[in-house]
């Protein structure tokens, strides 16, 4: 057995692996782009680059054929830029569609297609096993105890074939935890991945789920008992090729850095487009230096789960933006305009012709701004991430919302009220802003980003286009236009072709929105909270201080005496908390104190004799905006109000930011809860009470 083929003892032999796998669905990045990722990475501190495009014939569909001359020529190019610039280059194949394992014929071609990619200069290798069949042929059911058997039998065969390479990654078929049966750490699958597969072998995960939301430490501490090793993150966060309507500008988030040191590396499989990956790419290379902010840093004990004390995701995106802006101002590129574009000049360069010069009478030169960091803000908050709209989206829609909800139609009013047109001017500008964003975009001098994002951006503006104008018929300022009326639209009147259509069928839409999920399929479960909530109760209760007001940061904000509770600082009173679940989780709380006294002591509030004798007891109760229906929120503080009632007590309060116009409407509409007077109260916030 030959020694581990390029460790340098003492160097960086088991170094952080982090960069970018090309692991998607469709048409593979080009050389030229590649070759732009290598000079990316290595000026952003990243080292690995994962080849597996899935559709590259050779890679997958005819993993058997050889390199032709021409083919090899490229490879052999693209690995040496790789070196050049730093970068670990690894070859992946997918031979999971039609292998046999048992055959020595079918191990043979694998090393032989491998042996040939070695010779081209490679020298790191992986095998991914994702998105195959898992069912055995019945050769290989003879041969092998198992699916795992088979696979891990060809892999080691493989590895040590190769020589042991310092690098050699192997993606499991069961990559994330939904895939596991019945789950991670009983899962027999990766028992025998995690007990058989040499441990020179790096494994491939992706986490809870194909394109995770968030991964915690605790699922990687779980899954890397069971594999024996800490596995290499492939993060589908920034991956596309599901949807063609969809693209990710939003930052590398909800990862934790305390990964860091748990993870062997972490590779990301972003957008199929090669040009907006700038921000998946550089803030994943942000997160990766986080360890350097170690120490002092995380000695800092944070309740709120989500915040980082080494990583702030928006500052992440704006030092992300703040670069790529000036790529969209570069002209060396295919395709981009040969002259530089100064902030004075017309932005249509002609170069056949620059010098022309309108005559009087004539038409001016067409002239645009030139894009902002403002621009590119509202683009990543557009197009942000797969769980999570960007502010400015979620700020759209729940305007927009608000707007349908209040209008004449929605109200016996007989004229919209000053707050209704001031919010409805507010949206328009929003609007207006999309509008003059892609403007300037059109006009950016590096047309190869443009031509990447330029179906996004259409489709973007033509969605705000048709809200816009809803609005302003909305409001009565326009009468809907005749192609609006119109029997025979035009094709852009009936978006989203055939599988739109599909959708449209469905119930609901077939879909779940990220703003509004369908409330009539839900259920709801109420049960009794118990100490293990308290991580999820502080997480909704974070989310919904933040969606309340928007960028201001929770500890700027004034504390209220029912925060204690909802941050898990005080344990609510015996019987009186409840928890709300549906079938992605926890998704509300109603908690009380029976007794307010220390909870309003504990932020030295003092609050008067006379309330809490009409009012003793406190309640706090939240639900994400996920649970459109009302009654599981009112069916909890139902239960909530009985229990405190049982326990003595005469009556409760509750205390509210004014920004939480949710949790106001909620208590407004029970009917029994009015607002109270209450001295001390801080800036900006009311106080409710019922009697009981
Ligand atoms: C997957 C595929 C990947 C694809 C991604 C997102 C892995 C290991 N495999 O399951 O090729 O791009 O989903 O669609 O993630």
């Amino acid at each position: 057995m030959s020694k581990p083929s390029d460790a340098k003892p003492g160097t960086d032999e088991r170094r952080f692996i982090s960069g970018v796998v090309e692991g998607f669905y469709g048409r593979p990045w080009t050389m030229e782009q590649r070759t732009e990722l290598f000079k990316r990475e290595q000026k952003w501190g990243l080292n690995t680059y994962l080849y597996a495009p899935k559709d590259d014939y050779k890679h997958r569909m005819y993993w058997r054929d050889l390199y032709s001359a021409e083919e090899a020529e490229q490879l052999i190019a693209l690995i040496s830029a790789a070196k050049q610039h730093n970068v670990e280059f690894i070859y992946a194949i997918s031979p999971g569609l039609d292998v046999t394992f048992s055959n020595p014929k079918e191990v043979a071609a694998l090393k032989r297609k491998l042996d040939q990619v070695k010779g081209f200069g490679c020298s790191s290798f992986s095998l991914l096993f994702d998105d195959i069949e898992t069912e055995m042929c019945p050769a290989d059911k003879q041969a092998f105890g198992s699916f795992a058997h088979a696979q891990v039998d060809i892999t080691n065969a493989v590895y040590q074939h190769l020589g042991q390479p310092h690098t050699f990654l192997f993606c499991p078929t069961d990559y994330c935890a939904a895939f596991c049966t019945p789950n991670v750490s009983q899962s027999s699958y990766l028992h025998t991945v995690g007990e058989k597969l040499l441990p020179g072998i790096d494994i491939l995960w992706t986490g809870p789920k194909v394109v995770s939301h968030r991964i915690s430490v605790e699922s990687i501490e779980e899954v890397s008992s069971v594999l024996k090793r800490a596995p290499v993150i492939w993060d589908n966060i920034h991956a596309n090729d599901y949807d063609p309507q969809r693209l990710f500008l939003g930052p590398f988030k909800d990862r934790p850095t305390k990964l860091i040191p748990k993870l062997r590396g972490v590779l990301t499989n972003p957008n199929c487009e090669f040009y907006p990956n700038f921000v998946a790419i550089h803030t994943l290379a942000t997160w990766c230096k986080a360890t350097a902010a170690e120490g002092e840093a995380r000695d800092v004990e944070m309740d709120d789960e989500e915040y980082d004390p080494c990583y702030s995701p928006q500052e992440a995106l704006t030092l992300a933006l703040t670069d790529w802006l000036q790529e969209f101002m570069s002209t060396h590129q295919p395709g981009g305009l040969k002259k530089d574009c100064s902030e004075e000049e017309p932005m249509q360069t002609d170069v056949g012709d620059s010098s022309y010069v309108p005559g009087p009478g004539e038409n001016p030169l067409y002239t645009a701004e030139p894009l902002s960091l403002e621009d590119l803000r509202l683009l990543s908050d557009l197009f942000y991430l797969p769980y999570q709209h960007g502010l400015t989206a979620r700020t759209m829609l729940h305007e927009l919302d608000w707007l349908k909800n209040h209008s004449l139609a929605a109200t016996t009013k007989t004229d919209q009220s000053a707050e209704w047109c001031s919010r409805a001017q507010q949206f328009d500008n929003t609007c207006e802003a999309v509008v003059q964003m892609f403007n300037r975009l059109s006009n950016a001098p590096n047309r190869s980003i443009l031509y990447d994002l330029y179906n996004y951006i259409c489709d973007i503006k033509s969605g705000v286009g048709l809200a816009r104008a809803y609005v302003k018929t909305l409001g009565g300022q326009a009468q809907p236009s005749a192609q609006l009326m119109n029997n025979d639209p035009e094709p852009w009147g009936f978006r989203g072709g055939l599988s739109g259509e599909f959708q449209r069928m469905l119930p609901c839409h077939g879909n779940r929105d990220l703003f509004r999920h369908p409330p009539m399929t839900a259920v709801y479960c109420i049960r009794p909270y118990c100490p293990a909530d308290k991580v999820e109760v502080q997480r909704i209760f974070r989310d919904m201080q933040r969606a309340a007001v928007g960028k201001v940061p929770p500890m700027t904000q004034p504390s209220l005496i029912c925060d204690s509770l909802s941050a898990g600082d005080m344990a609510p009173s015996p019987q009186c908390a409840h928890v709300l679940e549906d079938e992605m989780g926890v998704c509300g709380f109603a908690l009380a104190l029976t007794d307010a006294k220390p909870a309003a002591a504990k932020i030295q509030r003092a609050v008067s004799d006379s309330v809490l004798e009409d009012f003793p007891s406190l309640v706090t109760i939240q639900v994400l905006p996920r649970v459109t229906d009302p009654s599981p929120a009112k069916r909890m503080i139902g239960l909530l109000l009985s229990s405190i009632k049982s326990s003595g007590s005469r009556g409760v309060f509750c205390e509210l930011r004014q920004s939480d116009r949710r949790m106001i409407d909620f208590y407004t509409k029970l009917g029994s809860f009015k607002p109270i007077k209450m001295a001390g109260l801080p800036q900006d916030t009311i106080a409710m009470g019922t009697r009981l």
